[in-house]
């Protein structure tokens, strides 16, 4: 080992122990308007951001302006032939707060269909990556490569910025790439997983049904497609990919430096990685079992094996929710009520997950929410459709996080808001303030 290395560690070795009582022993001790527990522990529960585009209430679940779930799903536009609605619409929704009329849903639709396709500059970006690279990688990356046309930095180059209608440049940027998002997803699915076989987009598709088709997919999956990002959306603002990208944004920066910032934080494993990693700990469940239905107990040892190993149990616990997650109960439900879907062996032990986990949880004692949230239930979907490729889940999820994180990025610049920089101070001062010799 390195000398630098070795010294490292025992410096750290010196050093947990100063963090670790500071939280134990003075975590509510006040450091001005906050704690020492909430300076150290991830700024839980401080009211310092402001966002109009959806609430998250720990007991209830998230409102997305103002409405539920069940409340937007029935609120929106459909499209023909579909219970869902149309993604498009739901982004009018999000960015103006009004429920789109079918017209205003089309004409959204229609200037997705015009700039859908990737520019070559995206693509041979992508294919320069090796084949193995994690999907997140090249989708962050294909992000990114889009910035050479951020319609934000081109005018502020050319200092043509303006306070108060640059906002009009980050709604271009946002829109423009949200029209995106779905092709690029689907260009990396096709060229790591199909063979790098690729299909031509259908003119008469919305961007849900689009993203189905592009991937090879059958009808039904154009419903899911919809429906996952729309849930996924947006869960107000302090979630990683949402916060990164409003932080990277606060700097001017434009919607792809944002963006692309905000997918590496929802490709952490306690973030949107999250379900890619419920259906891998399932699967290795399962295959333990050689297939067969697990008992109660085998299920429970299992929980308690991943929680011995000091590993969390994926899919469960949340900073905010206090209950089952809506968007948990919203998948649980299209799975009830989809034929086939409902007595799919890999959706009947997800349900027993849900049975048993939150008791084992409660005992374990860490935990300070118990139940499922948006990852536990959303990956059984995927590969009861064939979508068995688990890495892939979490570029799902960014399809749709987008739609929150543009949208509230449009009206951060509309609204001026401040570069974000909050103060740090050191250990000692902590110690200092708690009165620890
Ligand atoms: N399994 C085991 N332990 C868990 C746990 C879980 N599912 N959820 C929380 N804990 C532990 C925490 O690791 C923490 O332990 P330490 O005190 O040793 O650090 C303790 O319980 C208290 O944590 P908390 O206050 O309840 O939860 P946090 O706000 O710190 O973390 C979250 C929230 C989501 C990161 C955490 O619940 C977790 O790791 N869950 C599993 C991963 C997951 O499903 N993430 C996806 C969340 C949704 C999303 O963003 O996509």
């Amino acid at each position: 080992m390195s000398t630098l290395k070795e010294v490292l560690r025992k410096k750290i070795d010196e050093h947990r122990p100063r963090t670790t009582r500071l939280v134990k022993e003075f975590g509510d001790v006040k450091l001005g308007d906050v704690t020492i527990s909430q300076a150290i522990g991830g700024a839980r529960g401080i009211k310092c951001l402001v966002t109009d585009i959806s609430y998250l209430d720990p007991f209830e679940g998230i409102r997305f302006r103002g409405m539920t779930i069940p409340e937007t799903f029935a609120a929106l536009p459909k499209v023909p032939g579909s219970d869902y609605p149309y993604v498009e619409g739901f982004w009018y929704l999000l960015l103006t707060g009004d429920v789109p009329t079918m017209e205003q849903t089309l004409e959204v639709v229609e200037a997705w269909k015009a700039k859908a396709q990737l520019p070559t500059y995206v693509i041979d970006v992508l294919r320069a990556m090796p084949r193995d690279t994690h999907p997140m990688t090249m989708f962050s990356a294909g992000i990114l490569a889009m910035q050479r046309d951020s319609v934000f930095a081109k005018n502020y180059a050319a200092g043509k910025f303006n306070k108060m209608t640059c906002w009009e440049d980050m709604f271009e940027d946002c829109d423009n790439m949200m029209a995106k998002l779905g092709t690029l997803g689907a260009y990396i699915y096709r060229m790591k997983y199909c063979g790098d076989t690729h299909i031509e987009a259908d003119p008469a598709l919305d961007m849900g049904g689009q993203f189905a088709h592009l991937i090879g997919q059958c009808e039904e999956y154009k419903d899911v497609a919809r429906m996952y990002f729309i849930l996924h959306s947006d869960h107000e603002s302090g979630n990683v990919s949402a916060h990164t990208t409003h932080l990277v944004a606060s700097a001017l920066s434009d919607a792809y430096y944002s963006y692309s910032a905000g997918i590496n934080g929802l490709a952490g494993p306690l973030h949107g990685l999250a379900n890619e990693e419920v259906l891998r700990w399932t699967q290795n469940f399962m295959a333990k079992l050689g297939g067969k239905v697990p008992t109660e107990e085998e299920l429970k040892q299992a929980l308690w094996d991943t929680l011995n190993s000091g590993q969390v149990i994926p899919g469960y616990g949340h900073a905010v929710l206090r209950k089952t997650d809506p968007r948990y109960t919203s998948q649980r439900e299209f799975c009830i009520n989809t034929p086939g879907l409902a007595d799919y062996p890999l959706f009947q032990l997800v349900k027993m997950i849900f049975e048993v986990a939150p008791g084992v949880l409660t005992e374990h004692g860490k935990a300070k929410n118990p139940w499922p949230n948006v990852d536990a239930q959303s990956g059984v979907i995927q590969w009861y459709y064939g979508v068995n490729q688990y890495e892939f889940y979490t570029v799902l999820f960014g399809i749709g996080r987008a739609l929150g994180c543009l949208a509230n990025i449009t009206w951060d610049r509309a609204l001026g808001y401040a570069i974000e920089r909050p103060k740090s101070v050191t250990t000692a001062m902590l110690e200092e303030a708690a009165g620890v010799k």
